[in-house]
This record gives C-alpha cells, structure tokens and sequence, in this order.
C-alpha cells in the first residue's frame, strides 16, 4: 500500500492523499486582482489529482507584495475572484488553501523573468519597503527599506488578520502563514536582517515576537475547525545552520502550543550569502527533525517530484505531506503518472472520473 496515496485529516479536514501542491507565485494578478489565468492555473492543478493545493503568497497589503503582478486580499474587492479559484479547486477533489504574506524588504521587485531585482528609483511601477531594520537584502535587491515603527508593526499585524478573514470568507479551508525565505516575517528572525533594539529584536524571543504575535492575531480570527499552518525558513545555510535549527524548533515548539497545526518546512533565503545543498529532497532529514523535536506535523518541498522520492518521504516518517511543486508546471497530472509508476492498484483514482475511464479502461501501453 502506498503510503502517499493514503488520506491525511487535520481538524475537520482531510486530504485525499499527502501530495501538496506549494503556493506558486504567477506575478499575473493586476492591483492584487486574481483574473482568468489563475482560474485556469488553480483549476488544471486541482483536478491533477494532487489533496491540497495552496494558492499563491497573496499580499496583506500593496506595499506586501513582492512585484506589482502578485494577488492581494488587502481589500474586500478581491474576495469574490478568490471565492471563484477555491469554489474550483474544490470542485475538483482537492482542499482549497492559500498563503498570506508581506514580502518586506524584498518587496517592489520586477518579475523574475523581467529581471527578480528591484524596481528603479523613480518608476512609478515601484514603492517605498519596510523592514525590521533599514538594512538591504542585497544583490539585486539593493533597496534600503525603512526601518518599522511600532506603529506599523501593529498594522502590519492587523493586516494579516483581516487577510485572514477574507480568505475564510473566499472559502479556503486551509491558510498558510508566510514566515519564510526572506520575506518581512522571516526578516524579524533574521540575525542579520533584524538589528532591532527594541522588544521586536535582539535574543529568540524578540527576534520572535512578530511572527508569534502575528501568529495570536490570526489564530483569534481563523475558525478553530480549519488547519492554520506556517510555512517557516528553518535553516540558512549560512554556516550556522545548528544555531538556527536550534532556534527554528523552539519558535516551532510555541506556535504549536498556540494552536498550530502543520509546519511547512523551507529555507529562510534571508541573505545572498548562502550555500545551499540542492538536490533531490534534501530538505527531508531536516524536516524530520522539526516533525520528531517539535511534535507538529510537517509538510517540505524541494526535488521530492520524483515517486519513489515522495513515497519514501511520507513512508518514512520524514513528512506528513509533500509538496511538488514546479513538476506540477509541466505535468498537472503528476499525481496519476506517480500512481501508476508506485503501482497503486487503482491509479485511475487519482484522475477525475470522465477522464479515469477512458485512461484506464482502453489503456494506451506506456
Ligand atoms: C515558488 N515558491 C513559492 N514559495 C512560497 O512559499 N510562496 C510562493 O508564492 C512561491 N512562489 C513560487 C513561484 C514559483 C514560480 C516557483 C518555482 C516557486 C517555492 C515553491 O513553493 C516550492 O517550495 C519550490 O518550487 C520547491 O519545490 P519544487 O518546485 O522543487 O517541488
Ligand atoms: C524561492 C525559490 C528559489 C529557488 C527556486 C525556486 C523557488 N521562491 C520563493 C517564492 C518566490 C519565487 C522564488 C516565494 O516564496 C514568494
């Protein structure tokens, strides 16, 4: 029996097996607006087959955003296309989930294939950042953003709360809160990005405070029924990788305490100065740790996308969900062709049923 292709169940929902599609962004929103290209998107992943699928990093705020093209639930305007994308998803077998996040200092970049790196001075495509400190990424990110008030990190907070709530609304049933690679809530982590003096800064605990407090003002509005989860850098690999794993599993410890429900397990990208070990699943061994030490259920991405690389992670205890992520760009249908190459008795059972027959019944020899 595959142990993939089994359900998994977290509060009042459950997944129809432990393949996660990871929030992707399109850069195809136009002032946050979702329109006909992530509808199709959403849609073609969702009936691949796949349990869950995550919905973008989709901003708190304008100024959240990464690049101008990235989607937003900052106003009550951008519910209903959203309610359309989770309405589809779930139509199509899968748990309707999105990520909600505030890209920080990161944030007023051109789309990756427009050059990933900030927008100049003086275009009006761009905007002013903020951050923890005013300290600049770096590299192709060289903006200096302004340091936050304690006046902006209570709105900040505020907005991921209300973002929640519209997402709740739209009709997702599972929300992921981005803490990870780089972005403004990885930042206040970050040694290097945060230089704060204040309660926001400074040991493990300041350098917590925001995305725990975050956490609370999220938890108070999102249905207690629903999965919240986090999607957190546990690592830099920056050279101080057991410091940080160290620290990455007691702030997981205290998010589980209030109510966390699944970690998604990445890398902080907090500076340009990393070495990092890519290659086929390599994040497993490190998930495994925050999933045995910090007790919490945890889902990873990173080159899982080969079968019998994903079978082995969830059969081995290393995560409870995977998530394949840009394998999905080129085979919506990944989770079938996993099936059949996994030898699932009945691989049809990961394809809508008007297609399962046809595929099935009349089978074309591989
Ligand atoms: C991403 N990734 C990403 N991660 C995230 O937390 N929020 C996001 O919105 C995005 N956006 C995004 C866009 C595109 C085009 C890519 C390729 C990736 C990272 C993604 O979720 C995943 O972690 C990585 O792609 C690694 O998994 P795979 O692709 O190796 O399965
Ligand atoms: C990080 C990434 C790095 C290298 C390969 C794939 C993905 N992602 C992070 C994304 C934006 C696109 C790049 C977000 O978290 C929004």
């Amino acid at each position: 029996m595959s142990a993939l292709f089994t359900p998994f169940t977290l509060k009042d929902v459950t997944l129809r097996n432990r393949i996660a599609i990871p929030p992707m962004c399109q850069y195809s929103a136009i002032d946050g607006f979702v329109n006909d290209w992530h509808l199709a998107h959403y849609t073609s992943l969702a009936r691949g087959g796949a349990g869950l699928v995550i919905v973008e990093a989709t901003a708190v705020s304008p100024e959240g955003r990464i690049t101008p093209g990235c989607t937003g639930l900052w106003d009550d305007a951008q519910i209903e296309g959203m309610k359309q994308i989770a309405s589809a998803i779930k139509a199509a077998g899968a748990v309707p989930g999105i990520q909600i996040a505030h890209a920080g200092r990161k944030a007023s970049a051109n789309r990756p294939w427009e050059g990933d790196d900030h927008i100049k001075a003086g275009d009006s495509r761009g905007w002013d950042t903020i951050a923890p400190s005013a300290v600049a990424f770096g590299g192709g990110l060289p903006k200096v953003p302004a340091a936050m008030t304690l006046d902006d990190i209570a709105r900040v907070k505020s907005d991921f709360a209300a973002t929640a709530r519209r997402a709740r609304e739209a009709g997702f049933e599972w929300l992921e809160l981005h803490f990870a690679h780089g972005y403004l809530a990885q930042s206040f982590f970050s040694v290097d990005a945060n230089q704060r003096d204040d309660q926001y800064g400074g040991d493990l605990a300041g350098r917590s405070r925001f995305i725990v407090e975050t956490f609370d003002a999220v938890r108070e509005v999102w249905p207690e029924n629903l999965p919240l989860t986090a999607r957190f850098g546990v690592i830099e690999y920056d050279g101080r990788d057991e410091t940080t794993l160290a620290e990455s599993i007691e702030l997981t410890k205290t998010l589980r305490g209030k109510g966390l429900d699944l970690m998604s397990v990445s890398v902080g990208f907090s500076t340009p100065d990393v070495s990092i070990p890519w290659g086929p699943a390599f994040l497993g061994p490190v998930a495994q740790r925050v999933r045995q030490e910090a007790e919490v259920p945890v889902a990873s991405a990173w080159g899982f996308d080969s079968p019998p690389n994903a079978e082995h992670a969830v059969a081995s205890g290393q995560l409870d969900l995977v998530m394949i992520g840009r394998a999905h760009l080129s085979n919506p249908h990944w989770p079938y062709h996993a099936a059949k190459q996994l030898k699932v008795e009945k691989p049809s059972w990961a394809l809508p049923a008007p297609y399962a027959h046809w595929l099935e019944r009349y089978a074309v020899a591989e």
